[in-house]
């Protein structure tokens, strides 16, 4: 209080003339004081201007997603830019992200993301207390930054600017207002009713962004559930009933993957950062190109077609020597060389290019699709109706090529066209436009590191070069002779084939274990080790035992 009357405080005449050295002390003590008072508002300042930074970006993303219920999902401003992100990933980084966070990469995204607009947003905060206009200007920008991502998805449609520009405006008034009103208060570790009032405001706007946040993203997915849409699909029953393979097919060995892959462990590898949902009823397939009779369907057109069951080893190119992006399942689908066929496709026509609803292009061979292989527009996997995440409601399948070049989910526009005139996603990226799937194989038991007792040890793994089939596995134990392994009965050429191997008398110590396969032509694969890029990894998978 003495500080904020009219002379009170420093340097009285009488302070002065009369040395006091009593006084001397008070003095330097209530400076130190004023100046700890200073540093405290100062942090003070820093903490409010973060704080109010946060709660502007809050309000903003929740206005963003409450616009997003209108204009769909995808173009909410925080998936608008994760997947513009992923969109221009080079694919070193691509192939880091997936080495090591697998499928948890969108997540790691995600949250790369948030903590990207979060330090942002503080730190414009703290700076909106000196240049309050600027700032607010700033925080515009970056969501018309979120609509420039937006809208250039390449589905998106004019009004997916909206949700980010609305955001960035919500966010900017916010931030301006809340600064400006903080400001008035000069001193914030008082307590007076004004102080209260802002600090009641943050909070309020804080509460109301959480509310449009969590109630516009519980909206979205209300709105765009598919998950009763895909419970009334009626499965069409195939025209040839395929029998269940042997029990043989499974070699009994504990530790090793069942020959089908349940649904629920199948790996899932797609750019999409929120699975897109396809209502059937929506859903139709455009079939086009160089073509005599461009066509349409609608999926009750497509139930209605013959339905065959295959079953199918798919692969991701991505799948490193030794790894897990593969699985088998058995698949329901219509072929797909009828269509091409009615379609009619024009000589000199070399490229299926086919495209989902979220926009990945896919480019396949025509001749994969017309020389009597399966492919098919897959519907089902494993009895059920295909899970959202693995194409619901229908994906193509082409067996023999990676996923990328033929495993389209999602599935909406098939064009046929040249590899010389157009370019699938990933080939601008660095990957091959054609890629079948190299021969390949991996041991699963033991583990790399496990311990096991001396005596007989029991090898067993997986083996695919599909749609040429495995015609023998071979195992090595340290350098000695290749063994041949025993095989599982083979399904179809299409499916991976599983085998174990005895190793008798394995003897204490350290050993070394490698396996390769040789597929259905008489192909040994080759043990030259190459990476994913451009169009899959080669070389040998090995394994280290101790045996005590
Ligand atoms: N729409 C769409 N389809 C896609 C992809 C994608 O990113 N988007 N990825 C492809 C790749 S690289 C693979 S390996 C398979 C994986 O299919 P799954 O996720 O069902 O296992 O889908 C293919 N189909
Ligand atoms: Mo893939």
């Amino acid at each position: 209080m003495s500080e904020q009357q009219p002379g009170g405080g420093r340097g009285t005449g009488a302070g002065v003339s009369e040395p006091d050295p009593g006084g001397e002390e008070a003095e330097r003590e209530s400076g130190s004081a004023a100046a700890k008072k200073r540093s405290g508002a100062r942090g003070g300042r820093i903490a409010w201007g973060a704080i109010v930074g946060l709660v502007a970006a809050g309000a903003g993303l929740g206005i963003g997603e409450l616009v997003a219920v209108a204009t769909g999902e995808a173009s909410a401003p925080v998936t608008a830019v994760g997947n513009w992100a992923i969109s221009i990933t080079p694919t070193w980084l691509e192939q880091f992200a997936i080495r090591n966070f697998g499928s948890n990469d969108k997540n790691v995204l995600l949250t790369g993301v948030y903590t990207t607009i979060a330090l942002g947003a503080a730190a414009n905060g703290v700076f909106a207390r000196y240049r309050v206009n600027i700032a607010s200007i700033l925080t515009a920008a970056f969501g018309v930054v979120g609509a420039i991502a937006a809208v250039t998805r390449p589905t998106s449609h004019t009004d997916w600017l909206l949700p980010s520009l609305l955001a960035g405006l919500a966010a900017a008034l916010v931030l301006r207002w809340l600064t400006i009103w903080s400001l008035k208060e000069p001193d914030p570790a008082a307590e007076s009713g004004e102080r209260r009032r802002f600090v009641l405001g943050t909070l309020g706007t804080a509460a109301g962004a959480l509310v449009t946040g969590y109630g516009g993203n519980a909206w979205i997915e209300k709105r765009y559930d598919v998950a009763s849409a895909r419970a009334k699909v009626e499965l069409p029953t195939p025209a040839t009933v395929l029998p269940k393979p042997p029990a043989s097919v499974h070699p009994n060995v504990s530790g090793l993957g069942p020959f089908f892959t349940p649904t629920s462990e199948f790996y899932r590898v797609d750019t999409a950062l929120v699975v897109p949902r396809v209502d059937p009823r929506d859903w139709k397939l455009k079939i086009h190109g160089m073509v005599d009779r461009p066509f349409e369907i609608t999926f009750d057109e497509l139930l209605s077609y013959r339905f065959e069951e295959h079953d199918l080893t798919l692969t991701c190119v991505s799948n490193e020597v030794g790894g897990p992006y593969v699985g088998n399942a058995r698949w329901l689908g219509t072929p797909l060389a009828p269509l091409l066929r009615r379609a009619g496709v024009h000589r000199g026509a070399d490229m299926l290019l086919s495209t989902s609803t979220d926009g990945m292009t896919i480019g396949s061979p025509v001749e994969a699709v017309l020389d009597g292989r399966q492919a098919m527009l897959a519907i089902a996997m494993n009895g059920d109706v295909l899970p959202t995440q693995n194409g619901f409601p229908c994906r193509m399948l082409i067996p023999g090529l990676y996923g990328y070049v033929s495993a389209t989910k999602w599935v909406v526009d098939l064009n046929v066209t040249t590899f010389a005139s157009s370019d699938a996603y990933w080939t601008p990226r660095g990957y091959s436009p054609q890629a079948p799937v190299k021969t390949a194989s991996r041991i699963e038991v033991p583990k790399t590191g496990a311990k096991v007792p001396a005596g007989t040890v029991v090898l067993a793994g997986t083996a695919w070069a599909t749609h040429r089939g495995v015609a023998a596995v071979e195992v090595q134990i340290d350098d000695g002779a290749w063994q041949e392994a025993k095989l599982a009965t083979a399904d179809t050429p299409d499916t991976w084939r599983q085998w174990s191997y005895e190793w008798a008398n394995a003897s204490k110590g350290s050993h070394k274990i490698k396996v390769r396969a040789t597929d259905g032509t008489g192909d040994l694969q080759t043990s030259a080790v190459q990476g994913v890029v451009p169009n899959g990894s080669t070389g040998y998978h090995g394994i280290t035992v101790e045996v005590s």
